[in-house]
């Protein structure tokens, strides 16, 4: 028997002849390098790869990546790649969104991709900020962010993506930083061969309206004691030394202190595989300063994606069978 093997891709082959139109020292350029990296690593041909987006400096991903792609208008994104699977289930299906087009106008179709698993895949730049209209303040902004828009500090509960998605039974979750190029290599290489709805969040400096905002995580000098690298199957240690855990006794995490003699024991040991999404999502609302921010993969956990149960032939006659009896053709029982 003879194969046609697919041509070795590399990141150049996703490269387009597009000006890429960031501001200069803008977290995206990372993020796309990263990406076309990710993308010639998966063995998928490139006519297989659909990367739609919806509005904000995140949504000119699709012109920069030599895939299929649709640009298209705020909280539809969503939409239209589920319409898409839906229709063309061999493709695989990433989405480019800000964080502010997700969890403003794009809120209800991610519960609803997320709750029925869509199997589609998000790639989710989170700078905590409207980046293309100019600064004005996201879902995401903290408590406390001054924006021109929130001049005396925002005293609005800000949304995370992770847990607002684990909360409606998200089957993938990952966090990744910008600067973060093998992680983000590993997560979404993950993202892609899961079988469900993949959220890969992307902490991105927007280096004009909220430079800086995730310095705590990407800083080298700090970000052992600041960050916690989640592994599955591994207790969630963290510190320079290695020095800190967390313990999970009731609704929220504990930091404790190991060389307070707390035992290894008590230390929570990361499961992703976990039915219930609780734990992961405990772990995903940590935000530092009080606890480490958590990085890696959240959950990984199967069940039935939308586009198979569409695929699946309903109970009773086949479709062949019904066909054959509406259609015109002649037959003949034997
Ligand atoms: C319905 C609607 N509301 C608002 C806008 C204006 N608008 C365009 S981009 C944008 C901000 C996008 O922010 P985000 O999704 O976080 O992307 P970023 O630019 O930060 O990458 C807004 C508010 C719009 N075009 N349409
Ligand atoms: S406004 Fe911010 S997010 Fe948008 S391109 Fe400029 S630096 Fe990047
Ligand atoms: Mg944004």
């Amino acid at each position: 028997m003879t194969g046609t093997s697919l041509p070795v891709l590399s990141a150049k082959d996703f490269a387009t002849d597009q000006t890429v139109r960031w501001c200069p020292g803008c977290g995206d350029y990372s993020v796309l390098t990263n990406f076309q990296h990710a993308l010639a690593g998966l063995g998928l041909p490139r006519e297989r790869v659909a990367v739609i987006s919806g509005f904000g400096c995140a949504g000119r991903l699709p012109y920069y990546l030599n895939t299929y792609g649709f640009h298209t208008l705020p909280g539809r994104a969503l939409p239209l790649a589920v319409g898409l699977k839906a229709a063309r289930p061999d493709l695989t299906v990433w989405v480019a969104v800000g964080e502010g087009d997700t969890l403003g106008p794009g809120v209800g179709a991610l519960l609803h991709a997320v709750r029925r698993n869509v199997d589609i895949k998000i790639l989710l730049f989170n700078n905590e900020v409207l980046g293309l209209t100019r600064g004005q303040a996201s879902p995401a902004a903290r408590v406390g962010t001054r924006t021109r828009t929130t001049p005396h500090g925002s005293t609005e509960s800000d949304l995370k993506p992770l847990p607002l998605a684990l909360a409606a039974g998200l089957t993938f979750a990952a966090r990744t930083a910008d600067v973060d190029a093998e992680r983000l290599l590993n997560v979404v290489r993950r993202a892609t061969f899961h079988r469900g709805t993949a959220i890969v969040e992307v902490y991105q400096n927007c280096h004009v309206y909220n430079d800086g905002a995730f310095d705590y995580a990407t800083d080298p000098s700090i970000k052992a004691e600041t960050t916690l690298e989640l592994e599955h199957g591994k207790p969630l240690i963290f510190g320079s030394d290695r020095e800190r855990g967390v313990r999970l006794t009731g609704p929220t995490a504990d930091i404790v202190e190991l060389r307070d003699d707390v035992p290894l024991d008590d230390i929570l040991v990361h499961d992703e595989s976990l039915p219930d999404p609780t734990q992961s999502w405990v772990l995903s609302r940590m935000t530092f300063p009080e606890y480490p921010e958590c990085f890696g993969v959240f959950r990984a956990v199967e069940r039935p994606t939308l586009d198979e149960i569409l695929h699946v032939p309903p109970p009773g006659p086949t479709r062949a069978l019904q066909d054959l009896l509406a259609g015109d053709d002649p037959w003949t029982v034997v």
